[in-house]
């Protein structure tokens, strides 16, 4: 068998979607997530210029070979663009090879673990009460995890909270340049405790709770949070601070036993290398599509697990269902797997888009039984829905500096 042709699809059912097709000349197909918000156009750019010519002709079942060959092979290793191109050839390869044994991916790595995936849902809201009162609905849908993000009074906008807006690309209208927004950490703490402390007066002691800081703290603030938050239980503190350097959680881990998560921007193994040697953190949150797909996810997770670091890989709406159904293997998968982030299965357009059976109950999501990834992808429906320029926002302080979004 050998790869016949490799397709690659920029649509936007909503929001834009980076798609790899991998074509062997047995009729059998793969499908990969190469989604890199903000720049779908350059990971585009980068399959179908210098990594598509390179494997036409090659053995689809030597995925290791494929993997090394194009992370070691091209010199120039790592960075966010190589990572979602290697991510969805290495995704696309591992559905050629389940349809190949006839088996679902989650199978050729292992088998069973669990019988099903737990799941954190979203609960967002403008004031601690329009929070509270999302968080309600979740827990009447049957979700047990849920993260909470309120916006912060006196900010203009808060991330993770987009009002009447339903994502980003709607804040930026017609005029498609990085939205700016505004930070400020004093009235930021000022509104966290009490949502927290609200949110155990109301929704009681069962449910877990879970907060993105989206790096929005320096190292001894993020300490601060932590032990601030500790009489709340959190499942885990997100993305507290930034870790370009790593070291920087050891001052925050010193203060705090609030459980520490972190790794959705990140691209390979040594982005979290010390964090997990070091137990710096509980939970690693690589996604597949941006940490080059599932074969170095399943070294991650193998590398957590020595050291009780569990995966909770990133499910936010800007990666595609094909990352999504790669996740459910994993995660069905994993020794260690803790718990997956879960923002819906896609509005309608992307329903008729991306082809899946994957069933959703009780909090809880059960990956496809069907031979590799399970999921399908519709030609014909992507093209009614053609690529959008869009940026994901900016932050800034009110002093105007620019500071992490
Ligand atoms: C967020 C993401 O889901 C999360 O945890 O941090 O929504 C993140 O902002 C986006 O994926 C950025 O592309
Ligand atoms: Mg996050």
């Amino acid at each position: 068998m050998i790869i016949k042709d490799i397709k690659i699809f920029v649509c936007s059912p909503g929001r834009n979607f980076v798609t790899v097709k991998i074509i062997t000349d047995s009729g059998i197909y793969g499908l990969g997530d190469a989604t890199l918000n903000g720049r779908e156009m350059a990971v585009s750019a980068y399959l179908e210029e210098h990594v598509a010519p390179c494997l036409i002709g090659r053995d689809p079942q030597a995925i290791e070979d494929i993997w090394q060959y194009l992370y070691r092979g091209v010199y120039w290793r790592r960075g966010a663009v190589t990572m979602a191109a290697i991510a969805a050839i290495d995704m696309a390869l591992w559905d050629i090879k389940g349809k190949i044994a006839e088996m679902p991916v989650y199978q050729l790595l292992g088998g069973r673990s669990r019988k099903g995936v737990n799941l954190y849902a979203h609960a967002n809201g403008s004031d601690i009460t329009d929070t509270l009162n999302n968080a309600q609905k979740l827990i009447g849908q049957g979700f047990k995890a849920l993260r909470l993000q309120s916006a912060v009074p006196g900010l203009k906008v808060t991330y993770g909270v987009l009002g009447d807006k339903k994502d980003y690309y709607e804040q930026q209208g017609d005029r498609p340049l990085p939205p700016e927004e505004d930070w400020c950490t004093t009235k930021y703490f000022a509104m966290v405790e009490d949502l927290f402390k609200e949110a155990r007066k109301h929704l009681g002691d069962k449910v877990h709770l879970l907060h993105d800081v989206h790096s929005r703290l320096t190292p001894v603030e993020s300490a601060r949070l932590g032990k601030l938050l500790e009489p709340y239980n959190l499942l885990f503190l997100e993305d507290a601070s930034i870790a370009e350097n790593q070291d920087n959680y050891k001052l925050i881990r010193q203060h705090t036993t609030t459980p520490l998560a972190i790794g959705e921007t990140y691209n390979t193994i040594w982005d979290c290398k010390d964090l997990i040697q070091n137990q710096l953190i509980d939970y690693i949150r690589t996604a597949a599509t941006h940490a080059g797909g599932i074969t170095p996810m399943r070294r991650i997770a193998d590398f957590a697990n020595m050291f009780n670091v569990r995966t909770a890989p990133h499910g936010a709406p800007d990666l595609s269902p094909i990352c999504f159904s790669a996740h459910l293997h994993l995660n069905t998968w994993a020794p260690n797997f803790g718990i997956q982030e879960y923002v819906g299965l896609g509005n309608e357009q992307m329903q008729q888009i991306f082809l899946q059976d994957i069933r959703v109950e009780e909090g809880m999501a059960y990956v496809s039984e069907q031979p590799g990834l399970g999921i399908d992808f519709n030609e014909e429906a992507a093209q009614q829905y053609p690529y959008k320029r869009s940026y994901l926002p900016v932050s800034r302080l009110e002093d105007g500096t620019l500071w992490h979004w």
